[in-house]
């Protein structure tokens, strides 16, 4: 058992939507020389077991003028420590004036300094990691990454976990593993937080759909350097098992279509759903995934060709209004 050790920091930015450059908060590597922060965060890979440990830093170069936090949805036994003095504790609620202030322990807007995170990645999954302090406006602000935890047999060909999400007898052995996090933006809200002027988060009334932060065609781009650094295109040959991991980050449900493909569902919120001889593993050509939920989909494209898989809510398929756009990608599958 390892621990798996990241430092965060959070950073404005920019990305780049239909066009157009929309301002966004987005997690950094910390200590980079030129910290950039991207959407969504860094993904952190862990084996079940394994201790993991983030730090949220504030430095001097950098303070931030918001609280900040990071909460992990789906993991038990999160305790936090100020660095560097100080002993691990559980994560609790923070309150004010008999108020809550923060889902947990947090950095107060202009300290300079670090908070760290840890806990046991005790089962295989995926899941998110997101700001716990103001975060229906900093999640939709770009606060948000992903954690994935592999079996421990994951990466040798030998172990009967190999290339398994879930372990062996859970129907989730892949060729190919994709990562899709859906997002949506309300552009007018970003460039109000940003100049600081008022915004009523019950008006939050997106104008762009993302996946990995990134809307098509755009979204089928190769990975980059950018602040938008992970492409969802999907390249595989006949009958390669292909396992898309859809996480959903934003705060509306999305229905992903599969087109042509059938998909089976494998795990559900990172609950593998066949457990050696019990198995409620599904088939389905469109997968609802709702706010915070992640679905595990193995697809096996049975011939050669072009499939986009998009959000059926054709209204999600736009950029700058315009057709096609928005929450798409594509698998290409080859001979
Ligand atoms: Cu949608």
């Amino acid at each position: 058992m390892g621990i798996v050790f990241s430092s965060l920091q959070v950073v404005p930015g920019l990305i780049t939507l239909a066009g157009k450059s929309i301002p966004f908060w987005g997690f950094s590597y910390a200590y980079h020389p030129r910290p950039r922060p991207q959407l969504p965060g860094p993904i952190i890979q862990a084996t079940a077991g394994d201790y993991i440990r983030m730090a949220l830093v504030v430095r001097p170069n950098a303070p931030f003028g918001e609280d900040l936090s990071i909460i992990f949805p789906g993991q038990e036994g999160v305790e936090v420590r100020s660095i560097p003095r100080f002993p691990f504790r559980p994560v609790q609620p923070q309150y004010a004036d008999g108020k809550m202030v923060s889902l947990t322990d947090y950095l107060a807007a202009g300290e300079i300094g670090a908070i760290e995170y840890r806990f046991r990645a005790v089962r295989s999954g995926i899941y998110l990691y997101e700001s716990g302090t103001n975060s229906a406006e900093q999640v939709q602000m770009g606060l948000y990454g992903v954690i994935v935890v592999r079996p421990v047999g994951y990466g040798q060909p030998w172990h009967p976990d190999f290339r398994t999400a879930y372990g062996r007898d859970t129907a989730s052995r892949h060729d190919i593993e994709k990562i899709l996090v859906l997002g949506e933006i309300d552009s007018a809200m970003h460039n109000s937080v940003v100049s600081r002027a008022d915004y009523n988060l019950l008006d939050f009334r997106p104008d762009c759909w993302v996946i990995n932060g990134r809307s098509f065609p755009h979204s089928i781009a190769p990975d980059d350097d950018s602040s938008q650094p992970y492409g969802s295109a999907i390249t595989c040959r006949v009958g390669q098992r292909v396992l898309l991991r859809i996480l959903n980050a934003g705060f509306q449900a999305h229905t992903l279509a599969l087109g042509a493909l059938t998909g089976r569902v494998i795990a559900e919120d990172g609950y593998p759903l066949k457990i050696g001889s019990s198995d409620a593993t599904y088939e389905k050509t469109a997968v609802t995934v709702g706010p915070g939920r992640s679905v595990d989909l193995l697809v096996t494209p049975p011939h050669p060709g072009e499939f986009y898989v998009y959000d059926r809510e054709y209204r999600h398929l736009v950029s700058d209004d315009r057709f096609p756009g928005g929450m798409m990608t594509k698998i290409t599958v080859t001979p």
